[in-house]
């Protein structure tokens, strides 16, 4: 797998550049310090938050405590007050309790006049900005976010690694059908078990304080923790009509159907959609190999019908 990390940052940007420059041709974007243009970024520091939502019980998931393999759906898995949960996560300790999408606007309406949606941002779902919180080494899974929305993911506190992917290499990444979700692990990549992998093309992102990460629709990714901190992120309906129904379909779906399969089978409907995921990638492999004349196929059509042989290794 390449990781570039010569990436796209600007430190301001107007609408109009946003829009025709990254949002049109879904491409991803940092927007050093977009923080600082909003009150909330000097007011929301952690001490701030704690006395304005500490008294919140926040639903916390166990990092773990997931098998993760299985499917896109995650029940929280314990309730604890904010004041307690910030507490933990501030020591600068690893920690496997992170808050994930939690609508803090909601309960405390007051927050959102500190950071409403960024003005290159706005949209239908731009009164649903969702806080995430984890401590230092916390891992976010690779995942593409079930709605396929654009996602403007603001840092606030601490720094955080960022992987993005496009979502043109998701059968490379061995995506599991009817869900969002990979099981390759990026950080130790099993080039034996995943040789799609290989041919994956990725961006490195790190977020410090106040940064603003522009996720396009779809695109896949990976979060390390590099302080314990916190974010919030608002969406954007996605652009094209395919990225708008996979959401659709993904919510009302392939989700549930998902949970149900797991429900009744269990690893055996693991098993089918590993199957799936290396067949597609598989297929992906083959036509990354002849695009780039690693492999070329015989077109001459007097002769015998098309047998494997016919895939000839070696370049062109
Ligand atoms: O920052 C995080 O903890 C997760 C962010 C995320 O996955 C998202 O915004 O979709």
């Amino acid at each position: 797998m390449k990781i570039n990390k010569n990436i796209n940052s600007v430190s301001t940007i107007s609408i109009k550049d946003f829009t025709e420059k990254y949002l049109k041709p879904q491409k991803p974007l940092l927007i050093k310090g977009l923080a600082n243009h909003y009150p909330a970024g000097k007011k929301w520091t952690i001490d701030y938050l704690k006395d304005v939502c500490g008294d919140v019980k926040v639903e916390l998931f166990d990092n773990n405590n997931k098998d993760t393999s299985s499917t896109a759906f995650t029940a929280p898995d314990l309730k604890m007050k904010f004041s307690k949960y910030v507490d933990l996560i501030s020591k600068d300790e690893p920690s496997n309790l992170r808050m994930f999408l939690f609508n803090m606007f909601k309960c405390k309406p007051k927050l959102r006049k500190d950071f409403p949606c960024p003005y290159m941002f706005k949209g239908i779902l731009g009164k649903m900005g969702y806080m995430f919180f984890g401590s230092k080494n916390t891992k976010v899974r690779i995942h593409q976010d079930i709605d396929m929305s654009n996602v403007m993911l603001t840092q606030f506190h601490g720094r955080k690694r960022v992987v993005l992917i496009s979502p043109e290499y998701s059968d490379l990444l061995y995506r599991l059908p009817f869900n969002t979700h990979s099981l390759v692990d990026l950080d130790n990549p099993d080039y034996n078990k995943y040789p799609g992998l290989a041919y994956v093309e990725a961006e490195e992102y790190i977020l410090e304080p106040g940064d603003a990460l522009f996720m396009p629709s779809g695109y896949w990714h990976y979060i390390t923790y590099l302080d314990g901190g916190f974010a919030v992120s608002y969406r954007k309906i996605a652009q094209s009509f395919k990225m708008k129904l996979l959401g659709a379909l993904s919510l009302t779906v392939y989700m549930p159907l998902d949970k149900l399969m797991n429900f009744l089978f269990g690893k055996k409907w693991l098993a089918k959609k590993e199957q799936i995921a290396e067949l597609r990638a598989h297929k992906a492999m083959i036509k990354k190999m002849i695009e780039s004349g690693y492999l070329h196929i015989k077109e001459k059509r007097e002769e015998k019908p098309f047998f494997s042989s016919q895939l000839k290794p070696g370049h062109r």
